[in-house]
């Protein structure tokens, strides 16, 4: 019997590797990455292994494909349960984006603890959303949503195989074999001549619409390695020639703690596809659609510390409104200097950031304090950070953005179609997940933990 979690780790390594395949640049970047990686472990030594070992960190990669309709949503979150990744947080980027990206979006990925450390493998999951009228008018979205119906991502052998797997916490290593196949498969770049007029039309209002909407199967469209040291990566990526996108999402580099997540790319590659013109005849034209990202996880912040990575954001985007010529990172430093907490001990102190609390095994001796605060302060327990595992809207919406060969149309004199959390769990039949809840569950089960072992009557929070 193979695991769920020896399916996902599977699955993650044999994506890597057919997109390896398909976009060699891909390949490059994992090679850079591991590069940086192993001269920060080396400068760094252990320290370096603070937010995930080093082996959970060269493995970990992210990926994003998008689909068209719930019903396609639904066999994703089949498949993707199959390997014990399950939907958690809703992320709409109609309202990230300053630019047509007519998608809601979620995340596939293991939740508990032991899971993430096995393998963390997760699915950036985008979803158009064709009633959204500021994008598409009745017509196209009734031509849309035909196209949507007649094409199958997944063939149903793949579907049982995934339903039996999530029965059974794992398949037979024959039926393991097939499903890995055939869900590898699913999310290769099809070959299949791609309706020029049809992709045109769609592109005229968004690229993504077009990538999504265009073409009748689904695609990887970005595998992410983890990095240590994002700056250097940049570097090192432009010094071999390969043009990355302006800027790097997320966080600023700083001199204080890592939190949530910072993130870049190397620009859509112009990839060969076949396209079939009005009278029938078949070219062989290039999309950009693909490209490769990278990035550096930091600590997971509670809902008070991402309102101040909110405001910050907000404030720098001000500044860099006002100041045009200046250099954005360089205001952002100025800010957060200013205004987050400079250490880890100041996150947690003031509950802006996510760790698990142990026990100090040289504690004090007599009674134990009762509060957090004096509990780290005298000593008498020690904090380790909870990993960022999702993803930033804005963020997404940038990556997305920085990637599109146009800015697409919206029709702003039209009220947006409602999408929310309870509304995408109820068209996936599953439960979508809420990101803090996870997070605050890990924290107060050592919290738990900490109350028995030091025999206080109730546990800190
Ligand atoms: C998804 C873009 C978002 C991330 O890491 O934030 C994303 C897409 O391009 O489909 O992957
Ligand atoms: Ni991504």
């Amino acid at each position: 019997m193979i695991s769920q979690w020896q399916l996902r780790a599977a699955f993650a390594r044999r994506l890597s590797d057919m997109y390896g395949q398909e976009v060699p640049a891909y390949t490059t970047l994992v090679d850079v990455s591991h590069e940086v990686n192993e001269d920060v472990l080396r400068a760094e030594g252990a320290g370096a292994e603070r937010l995930g070992s080093i082996s959970r960190v060269t493995a970990e990669r992210h990926g994003a494909i998008r689909v068209g309709t719930p019903a396609e949503l639904e066999q994703v979150a089949r498949v993707f349960g199959a390997l014990g990744m399950h939907p958690v947080g809703f992320y709409d980027l109609r309202e990230a984006a300053a630019s047509a990206v007519p998608v809601v979006s979620t995340a596939f990925r293991p939740v508990d603890g032991e899971e993430l450390a096995r393998n963390p493998f997760r699915v950036f999951t985008s979803m158009l959303t064709p009633a959204d009228p500021r994008f598409f008018d009745a017509a196209l979205r009734a031509r849309l949503e035909t196209f949507l119906a007649s094409r199958t991502l997944f063939p149903p052998e793949l579907l049982t195989l995934a339903d039996r797997a999530a029965a059974d916490r794992g398949l037979p290593d024959e039926d393991a074999e097939r499903f890995l196949r055939l869900a590898v498969r699913s999310f290769e770049l099809s070959h299949e001549p791609i309706d020029r007029g049809w992709y045109e039309t769609l592109e005229k209002v968004s690229a993504v619409a077009a990538d999504i909407g265009g073409v009748r199967s689904t695609h990887i469209n970005h595998l992410t390695p983890r990095v240590l040291d994002i700056d250097e990566l940049y570097r090192r990526m432009t010094e071999r020639g390969i043009e990355m996108i302006d800027t790097i999402q997320g966080p600023p580099r700083w001199s204080g703690p890592d939190v949530l997540l910072r993130q870049t790319s190397f620009r859509a590659l112009a990839e060969p596809r076949a396209l079939r013109a009005p009278d029938g005849s078949v070219t062989s034209g290039a999309l950009r659609v693909r490209f490769g990202e990278v990035e550096a996880r930091g600590i997971a912040l509670t809902r008070e510390g991402r309102a101040r990575y909110d405001a910050l954001l907000a404030r720098t985007d001000e500044q860099a409104a006002q100041h045009p010529a200046a250099d954005r990172g360089e205001l952002a430093r100025a800010l957060w200097t200013e205004d987050f907490p400079g250490s880890e001990a100041e996150l947690a102190r003031r509950g802006l950031g996510y760790f698990t609390y142990h026990a100090a095994a040289d504690r004090p001796s007599g009674p134990a304090p009762t509060t957090l605060g004096e509990l780290l302060d005298q000593g008498w327990v020690r904090a380790e950070p909870i990993v960022y595992e999702d993803f930033l809207p804005r963020s997404a919406a940038g990556i997305f953005q920085s990637n599109l060969s146009g800015e697409g149309t919206r029709n702003t004199e039209h009220e947006g179609a409602a999408y929310d959390s309870a509304w995408l769990s109820g068209a996936i039949g599953r439960e979508v997940l809420d990101p803090y809840a996870l997070y605050e569950r890990q924290q107060n089960q050592s919290l738990d933990r900490v109350a028995r072992e030091l025999d206080l009557l109730t546990a800190p929070r």
